[in-house]
């Protein structure tokens, strides 16, 4: 990838970042730290690594994107809004009795959203099934999936995983948002995983990990699918919780966040400085603003 190809993921991810505010701001409270820290990953399925066509959400050589940690569905009405599957204002309705961006994704809502979510620890089997039902009709569209660190503690995954290597599954990427924290305090102290690399494997999985805002990474990595013949594949991804707002990141109590004017004020000055500092990048490429 080219330095401005790269440099415009970068934009688009800022563009994401300020849409989940907007959701915010509409509905006074979210999960913001789990959307934050899958921004980057979720900006390169969307904008570089799927085909998908926002005017034709249900054609069938799509490939799908499960979100399996529901509770992260501000990062995806962002992307959708951002990609072209409905109107941006759509956003300021989150929040709103009957809107079609709930407190966690439903398919019968929204077009793009491909399952519902939000019950941690189901995504993975249902995704296992697209993929196997995508194999059987011989199409050559992906699932990718996105799960948080903390949902890995959710049994019902693991029965997943054995299934889906069992079944030789290889149009499958899973992508685990590493962030260490999840609802109430470090995923390591609430339920630990650990070594979650070695756990995947043992399951049959080939397993990369990467540092999650990478894009560079993300994407190289995501080219390679399957990683092994005949094995299903998972990127454990690195990644900051609340990745972006200064006061927020790596604290827990960001899980979910009513924020107050001030720091809503905040966040927004947090992001006004990423912007400047990629204007100031792509000056030093192009020579221009
Ligand atoms: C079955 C189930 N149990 C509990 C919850 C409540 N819950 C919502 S988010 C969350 C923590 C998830 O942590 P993690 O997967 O690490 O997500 P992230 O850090 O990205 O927010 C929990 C326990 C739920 N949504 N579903
Ligand atoms: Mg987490």
């Amino acid at each position: 990838m080219d330095q401005l190809e790269l440099l415009n993921l970068e934009f688009t991810a800022l563009k994401i970042r300020r849409h989940i505010l907007r959701l915010i701001r509409a509905g006074e409270a979210g999960h913001v730290g789990g959307a934050l820290s899958s921004v980057e990953i979720v900006t390169a399925l969307y904008f570089n690594i799927m085909n998908n066509d926002p005017s034709n959400p249900r054609w069938p050589e799509r490939d799908r994107f499960v979100l399996s940690a529901g509770h992260k569905c501000l990062v995806l009405y962002a992307a959708l809004a951002e990609r072209g599957y409905f109107d941006l204002s759509i956003l300021d309705t989150y929040g709103a009795l009957d809107s079609p961006v709930p407190g966690h994704p439903n398919m019968h809502k929204l077009p793009g959203v491909e399952t519902n979510t939000g019950a941690l620890g189901h995504g993975l089997s249902i995704a296992g099934g697209m993929a196997l039902g995508i194999r059987m009709d011989k199409s050559p569209a992906r699932v990718f999936v996105l799960m948080g660190d903390g949902e890995l503690a959710e049994g019902s995954n693991w029965e997943a995983a054995a299934a889906a290597s069992m079944h030789k599954i290889e149009n499958i990427l899973v992508f685990v948002d590493r962030n260490q924290l999840q609802i109430s305090g470090p995923t390591t102290k609430v339920m630990n995983y650990e070594p979650l690399e070695e756990r995947w494997r043992s399951f049959g999985w080939s397993v990369r990990t990467i540092d999650g805002h990478d894009f560079n990474s993300i994407i190289s990595n995501a080219r390679e699918l399957p990683f092994e013949k005949g094995k299903p594949s998972v990127i454990i991804a690195d990644t900051i919780k609340s990745k972006g707002l200064s006061f927020a990141e790596r604290k827990v109590n960001y899980h979910y966040w009513k924020a107050t004017p001030e720091e809503m004020t905040r966040a927004e000055q947090d992001l006004d400085e990423i912007e400047n500092s990629l204007k100031k990048k792509l000056k030093s490429i192009t020579g221009n603003e």
